[in-house]
């Protein structure tokens, strides 16, 4: 099998079946067409061999096609060997910036530096109410995360204070400056790649199929890697697999500064002892129900059918079958550098009071749109209001206009006409307070979208988690399940 060319292969059993050989064949494992054909053409015949059936001589089906002068119908056959159009192996990679928000704060305050930092609402010596955007890698050692309130935050701080180590720098985030980042970022790999869908403001996958190997894709993703540490002093983790689901789970493996590679064949194995939060898609409510059922890890998710799962969990369980197994076919979307832009604001006690309500969100209206052009955006089509009441529970009411503009009137009054209905019974039948009020647009457009419609990212679809809107850190769950 080592040396596998044409010539040594055919000429083996040439003499025995006399028919000509027209062209080679691939080397390695792949099943290959071979098509045998007379100038006549019902001596065609069209099978499958496998390379190494073919080391040991004719196939019995071709064989049976020929006479033993390697003639077919008493026509001369001339047998021709062509590669199967095989599809060439899918790599994918999936990159994530290491705890962005605060790994931007700190390379922007080197006071800071190698100190326990918090980004995320004001903690206010412990009774401040929103929650932690992110926390950089020595805060997390303090139990601090994502999503966690500000006031437990502040807590863990104090409690490792006592216990003299140093205490956590809490700053407010600062969205521009993340979002002009991610930009940059996108930049940086857009020169090692051309296949890119902008997954949120810190990741995106990128399609390194053209690559042909694994090796190959490792050096790219290692070039994007030392690229983005030169430029923007941050690090990034990538995870390279047969494709998007296998990727985005590699990258958060060997998370910071990471670079983890599972190959197609040692997909499954990879995913089976993680635990069932890993694939994207499970959330709290689907990993509860899954607990009821014993099913804490991927392996444990194997022991049903599709049927069983589809049965649970409706057209999901189909998805969450071939998941389990590591498949996945979505392929890597090209997205422009789409964003929504937002700001949200979670409020010192719960009100419903209008006046103040109605001021916030003017306000929020005017820094958002001052956002966008700093974002280098100049207009946006669609505007989301977000509403988290007293108990939690969360609306957003759209709307999208006929055309892109660039009016804080329009952003102020679309958001207006969102928000009134939570004042009365329309959206708020009973009368519950508010805890916070999020303003965001959506379908931004750059100069030149706007006159020609071309590079237009009107039609695509938003993908990129808005910094604003995740800043909560409640928001993607509730999106994913
Ligand atoms: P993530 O990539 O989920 O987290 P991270 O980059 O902070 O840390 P990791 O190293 O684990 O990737 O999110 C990217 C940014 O999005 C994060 O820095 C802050 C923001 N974010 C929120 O505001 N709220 C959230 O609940 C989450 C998960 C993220
Ligand atoms: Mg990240
Ligand atoms: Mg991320």
């Amino acid at each position: 099998m080592k040396d596998l060319t044409p010539s040594c292969s055919f000429n083996r059993f040439l003499p025995k079946w006399g028919p000509t050989v027209r062209s080679g064949f691939q080397r390695g494992r792949s099943p290959i067409l071979a098509r045998v054909s007379g100038r006549d053409q019902r001596a065609l015949v069209r099978l499958k061999v496998n390379t190494l059936r073919l080391t040991q001589g004719l196939p019995s089906c071709v064989a049976a096609a020929l006479d033993d002068r390697g003639r077919h119908g008493g026509v001369r056959v001339m047998i021709m060997v062509v590669p199967e159009p095989v599809m060439p192996q899918r790599i994918i990679a999936h990159l994530d910036m290491d705890a962005f928000f605060a790994a931007v704060e700190e390379r922007e305050r080197p006071q800071f530096t190698g100190l326990p930092i918090v980004v995320g609402a004001d903690p206010l010596d412990g009774s401040g109410r929103g929650v932690v955007s992110t926390a950089n890698y020595p805060a997390r050692v303090y139990g601090i995360h994502s999503a966690l309130p500000i006031s437990q935050a502040w807590r863990r701080s104090e409690w490792a204070r006592r216990q003299g180590k140093p205490a956590v720098v809490f700053l407010r985030p600062n969205f521009a400056q993340y979002t002009e980042t991610s930009g940059r970022i996108r930049a940086i790999v857009e020169r090692h790649a051309s296949t890119i869908e902008q997954a949120g403001i810190d990741e995106l996958y990128v399609d390194l199929s053209a690559t042909g190997s694994y090796e190959q894709a490792r050096e790219i993703a290692q070039a994007i890697k030392r690229d983005i540490a030169a430029k923007e002093r941050l690090t990034a983790s990538i995870g390279l697999g047969p494709n998007k689901l296998i990727a985005k789970i590699a990258s958060d493996a060997h998370k910071p500064d990471g670079l983890t590679v599972v190959e197609a064949q040692d997909a499954e194995a990879f995913l089976a002892p993680l635990s069932v939060r890993k694939i994207p898609g499970i959330g709290p409510k689907t990993e509860a129900a899954l607990r009821q059922q014993h099913v804490t890890v991927v392996q444990d998710l194997k022991r049903f059918s599709e049927v069983d799962l589809v049965e649970h969990f409706g057209k999901w369980g189909r998805a969450l079958y071939e998941r389990a197994r590591g498949r996945d076919e979505d392929p890597v979307q090209e997205t422009d550098e789409v964003k929504s832009i937002g700001e949200q604001e979670t409020f010192a006690r719960d009100t419903l009071d209008s006046q103040t309500l109605m001021e916030h969100i003017k306000c929020m209206g005017r820094d958002v749109l001052a956002r966008l052009a700093g974002a280098g955006y100049s207009s946006f089509r669609t505007v989301v209001v977000t509403v988290r009441f007293a108990d939690f529970e969360t609306k957003s009411r759209s709307r999208t206009l006929p055309r892109p503009t660039d009016s804080v009137k329009d952003v102020e009054v679309e958001a207006m006409k969102l928000f009134l209905p939570f004042l009365d019974r329309r959206e708020n039948p009973r009368r519950k307070l508010i805890r916070l009020i999020g303003v965001r647009v959506e379908k931004l457009g750059r100069e030149e979208s706007r006159h020609s419609g071309a590079r237009s990212s009107h039609s695509k679809s938003i993908r990129v988690q808005d910094p604003g809107h995740v800043s909560s850190g409640l928001l993607p769950d509730l999106l994913k399940d």
